[in-house]
C-alpha cells in the first residue's frame, strides 16, 4: 500500500469507523492494529516526533482510577484545525511546526506585562503530572497524564489588576507552519477564553508535556492551556499570547456558532449541543477498542467538587 493510501485509508478509518461503527472498513483496514484503529504507519516513534523527556513530579491529588488512554490514542487522534479537521491530520502534518524559539507574550490588565522564552516559562514553577480526563464536545473522551503546572503561578507573576476579569488564550496562527489556515473553518488565531477565577482555580494547567515527555506538536507543543472540566475545545494549544481582559473575550468558536458553543462550555451531560446530546460519551482507545461502549458523563466532567462553587446562582442553562 502506498504512504497515500495508507493515509487516505486511515483518515477514513478513525473518524468514520469510531462513530458509525463500520466495522468492514477497519477489518480490511490494518490488521493487527484493530484496537488502535490507527494507521501501522503511525508508531509511537512517529508519533512522538521532537519530544523530550521531561522531569515531573506526580501530584498525588490529581490520580484516577480510570485507565490512561494510550500514547499512540493520545498523539495520534487528535482536535487541532491548524493542521486539518481530521483526526489524524495534526499527527501527519504538526511536524511543520517551529517550537524553538518560542515565546509567550502577556500582557493587557496587569501590573508587570511579560514577554516570557519557552525555556524560562518552563523553569518558572514546578513541573506535576497530572492525569485528567478530557472530553471532546463531539462525544469522545481520553484520560492524560498531563505534565505542568497551574497557570495561577504565572498569573501571579504578573499581577492582574482589580478591573481584571477574564484571560484569553491566543494560538499561533502563521500561514507557512499550519497548512490548516488555508481553510476558513473558524476565525484564526484560534482564541479562547476563562474568567479569571476559572483561571486562577489550580485545576487549570498550564501544560508543556504528556506521559512525562514535552508535547507532541499535534498536541500543542510547546505550551498549551487544560482545562479539564470543560469540553476539549477551551484547551487551546501552541499559545502565543495571554491576554487579561475586563470584557469577556469573543472565541473562536463562539463567534462560529454561539448557539451552539458558549463561552463557558463546562461539561455537563444536562445542557445538550443543539444537534447532539451531551449525556454520554465514548472513551477512546481504553482496552474495549474502537466500539468502548458509551458511559455517562459528569457534571462538570467529574471536577465539580473542585469548580462547582464558581458557578454557585448561575443558571448553567443559559450560561451554557
Ligand atoms: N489551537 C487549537 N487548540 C485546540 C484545538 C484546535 O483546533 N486548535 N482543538 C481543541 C479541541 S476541540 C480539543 S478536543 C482539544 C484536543 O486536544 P488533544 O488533541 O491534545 O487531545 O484541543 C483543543 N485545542
Ligand atoms: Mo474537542
Amino acid at each position: 500500500m502506498s504512504t497515500n493510501e495508507q493515509k487516505r485509508l486511515s483518515q477514513e478509518i478513525t473518524p468514520k469507523a469510531v462513530f458509525e461503527g463500520r466495522r468492514d472498513l477497519i477489518k480490511n483496514a490494518a490488521a493487527g492494529a484493530f484496537g488502535l484503529a490507527l494507521a501501522p504507519w503511525f508508531s509511537r516513534e512517529a508519533l512522538a516526533g521532537n519530544s523530550q523527556k521531561l522531569i515531573a513530579t506526580p501530584n498525588p491529588n490529581f490520580v484516577l482510577k480510570e485507565e490512561s488512554t494510550s500514547y499512540q490514542y493520545v498523539t495520534g487522534y487528535n482536535n487541532f484545525y491548524e493542521f486539518g479537521t481530521d483526526k489524524s491530520d495534526p499527527a501527519a502534518y504538526a511536524h511543520s511546526l517551529q517550537t524553538r524559539p518560542w515565546t509567550v507574550t502577556i500582557e493587557g490588565l496587569v501590573k508587570k506585562p511579560m514577554t516570557l522564552d519557552i525555556d524560562a516559562l518552563l523553569k518558572l514553577a514546578p513541573m506535576e503530572e497530572r492525569i485528567y480526563r478530557m472530553r471532546c464536545v463531539e462525544g469522545w473522551s481520553m484520560v492524560i497524564p498531563w505534565d505542568g503546572y497551574s497557570l495561577s503561578k504565572l498569573l501571579n507573576q504578573v499581577q492582574p489588576l482589580g478591573s481584571a476579569k477574564y484571560v484569553e488564550f491566543i494560538t499561533l496562527a502563521d500561514r507557512k507552519q499550519m497548512p490548516g489556515l488555508k481553510s476558513q473553518i473558524i476565525e484564526w488565531p484560534y482564541r479562547e477564553g476563562l474568567r479569571l477565577d476559572e483561571a486562577m482555580n489550580p485545576l487549570t494547567l498550564l501544560t508543556f508535556g504528556l506521559y512525562g515527555e514535552t508535547l507532541p506538536n499535534q498536541n500543542g507543543a510547546p505550551v498549551r492551556i487544560v482545562v479539564p472540566w470543560k469540553y476539549g475545545f477551551k484547551s487551546a494549544k501552541s499559545i502565543v499570547k495571554i491576554r487579561v481582559t475586563e470584557e469577556m473575550p469573543k472565541t473562536s468558536w463562539s463567534q462560529f456558532d454561539a448557539r451552539e458553543y458558549g463561552f463557558y462550555s463546562n461539561v455537563n451531560p444536562s445542557v445538550d449541543h443543539p444537534r447532539w446530546s451531551q449525556a454520554t460519551e465514548r472513551r477512546i482507545g481504553d482496552s474495549k477498542g474502537a466500539f468502548a461502549p458509551k458511559i455517562k458523563t459528569q457534571m462538570f466532567n467529574g471536577y465539580g467538587d473542585q469548580v462547582a462553587s464558581m458557578y454557585a446562582g448561575m443558571d448553567l442553562k443559559k450560561f451554557y
